[in-house]
């Protein structure tokens, strides 16, 4: 077992001790009476906190974090009791740790691991080797003492760092978005070399360290997730030691939500990888408004979906969880509120819609939904494929609105139940067409815990975002699913399956509104 899965496992066993301690945390912290969204934060520890809720799936959540704000005791007491993992979000960094060649200075960072240290947290490193927050003297150099210097740089902090930091971002921001490799002295001095020999010294330094390349706009399938791919590939078969590939994913709702995050994820864990989703954030356009929020809400949600159906996805990170100390608005003025909590540290609704995601109770605060009666949405349904034994499986799907008010569709989503039959247990999950447009609808396969009969496995079908008005329905979505090897399925007894070849209600298609059933009957 690694050493961040032990420690996950070690955090499970302690979660009564950690419930109990949340109040009096947030008011030791402090040393006065808890503030509101200090209770806010006891009240949502008692519920289980992000992390233990996602302990309990296998995984971890974290927060990044960085020096100035941990002098605010009402920002530690939640990074402290809600949040299993943290990154510094900049005190790792060259220019932080060795601003002149040679002269190395782990002062700021050691508050980090010591704050996790205190708070029983793990440590994802940030970041070895970066094009950017790099000192000037490293581009200054002479091409021919590039490598020794890159090397030493990463034997001297991998090294200063074993035992407290579990996992290192080795290279982060390798790829321009058309997936050529980024320029950067590394890469002028040593080609794309420069990514392995990085790598094989952090191995050298810190053995038991999970090894990570990072970069944002990977989180879909696209053309700089493919040079991903490809990259990870060739090191895999050329024995260069690599345990995983991290996903930044700084999202914004005005861009939509990544092209098959989950699908793309399991590629990467299809090779053996882990998967971490590192710098999750989801900024707008301000001012924020319901439709934003909605969305925003809906992202998050879609996040945690997807690295849960992945087993190999090992967590999920937030950078920062509060607006008030993200890095949105300086960097993109007139964009933020991209955050789990807001400048006044007050949960917002993509909290509630992360919690929910991970299985937690909801708690009662508004998660995104936009209102409207949830249990006046239907499912109809009518079968698109005329074979019952080829290696597809073709439902058509449409959601109606059939109450008086209009549905925020980022919280529902529809279960269609097949039985999976022999051959690869991954999937291939296509949206072919729909008026709505396939880029908002989200889709993937869940495997039951629990099979029924005729159901082994449902097609997940959900919405990143949009609205639904009263007596609306989506019209169709031409929903296709196979399996990894194109193994075929025996359809004719899927509990969902039907002959209808046009649309009509399907009470054996289940409509679920946050999670809680409003249509149709599960098996
Ligand atoms: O840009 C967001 C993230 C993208 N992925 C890699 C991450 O390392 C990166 O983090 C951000 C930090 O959150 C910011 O805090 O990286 C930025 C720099 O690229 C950081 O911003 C810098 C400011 O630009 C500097 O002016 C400031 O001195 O933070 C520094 C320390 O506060």
């Amino acid at each position: 077992m690694s050493s961040m899965k032990r420690c996950m496992h070690d955090r499970a066993r302690g979660i009564p001790t950690l419930l109990a301690g949340a109040l009096t945390l947030a008011l030791a912290l402090t040393g006065g009476p808890a503030t509101a969204a200090q209770q806010g934060t006891a009240i949502a520890a008692q519920q289980g906190s992000l992390h233990e809720l996602a302990v309990a799936q296998g995984k971890y959540f974290g927060s990044a974090t960085d020096n100035p704000e941990l002098t605010d005791a009402a920002y530690t007491a939640i990074l402290g009791s809600e949040f299993g993992q943290i990154t510094p979000g900049n005190s790792m960094k060259w220019d932080t740790t060795e601003p002149v060649q040679g002269q190395f200075n782990f002062a700021k960072g050691d508050v980090v691991t010591d704050f996790a240290a205190q708070h029983g947290q793990t440590v994802r490193g940030h970041t070895l080797v970066w094009h950017s927050q790099l000192p000037s003297w490293v581009g200054a150099l002479p091409s021919a003492q590039v490598e020794a210097a890159m090397t030493r740089h990463i034997t001297e902090e991998a090294t200063h760092y074993r035992g407290a930091v579990t996992a290192w971002d080795v290279v982060n921001e390798p790829f321009n978005e058309d997936g050529t490799f980024r320029t950067s002295p590394f890469y002028t001095a040593m080609g794309s070399d420069y990514i392995a020999t990085a790598l094989r010294a952090a191995h050298a330094a810190d053995p038991d360290a999970k090894l990570y390349l990072n970069d944002y706009n990977i989180e879909g399938l696209g053309a700089k997730s493919d040079a991903m791919y490809t990259l990870v590939t060739e090191l895999l078969d050329e024995g260069v030691p690599l345990d995983g590939v991290g996903m930044q994913a700084h999202l914004a709702v005005q861009y939509g939500f990544p092209y098959q995050m989950q699908a793309n994820m399991q590629r990467f864990a299809d090779l053996g990888l882990d998967v971490a989703v590192t710098e999750l954030d989801v900024r707008m356009a301000l001012p924020a408004d319901a439709a934003k929020t909605t969305t925003q809400s809906g992202y998050y949600r879609q996040v945690v979906e997807a690295c849960l159906a992945v087993e190999r996805c090992v967590g999920i990170t937030v950078w920062d969880y509060t607006d008030k100390y993200s890095w949105v608005p300086s960097t993109f003025p007139g964009q933020g509120a991209a955050n789990l909590y807001d400048e006044n540290l007050a949960p917002k609704p993509a909290l509630s819609a992360v919690r929910t995601a991970l299985g937690g109770a909801d708690d009662g605060g508004d998660d995104g939904g936009e209102g409207g009666d949830p249990g006046a949405l239907k499912a109809q349904y009518r079968n698109s494929d005329s074979s019952v034994g080829d290696n597809q499986i073709k439902p058509g799907l449409q959601l109606v609105n059939t109450g008086t008010t209009a549905v925020g569709l980022s919280d529902v989503t529809l279960r269609y139940w097949f039985t999976a039959g022999s051959g690869a247990p991954d999937y291939r999950t296509w949206c072919d067409w729909s008026p709505i447009g396939c880029n908002t609808v989200t889709h993937r396969v869940v495997a039951m815990d629990t099979p029924k009969a005729g159901a082994d496995h449902y097609l997940e079908v959900g919405f990143g975002s949009g609205s639904l008005a009263p007596g609306a329905s989506t019209g169709e979505i031409q929903m296709r699913l196979n399996k990894s090897d194109w193994s075929v399925f025996d359809e004719s007894d899927d509990y969902s399956h039907g002959s209808g070849t046009s649309y009509a209600d399907a009470p054996r298609i289940a409509v679920y509104v946050d999670g809680e059933q409003v249509w149709g009957v599960a098996p």
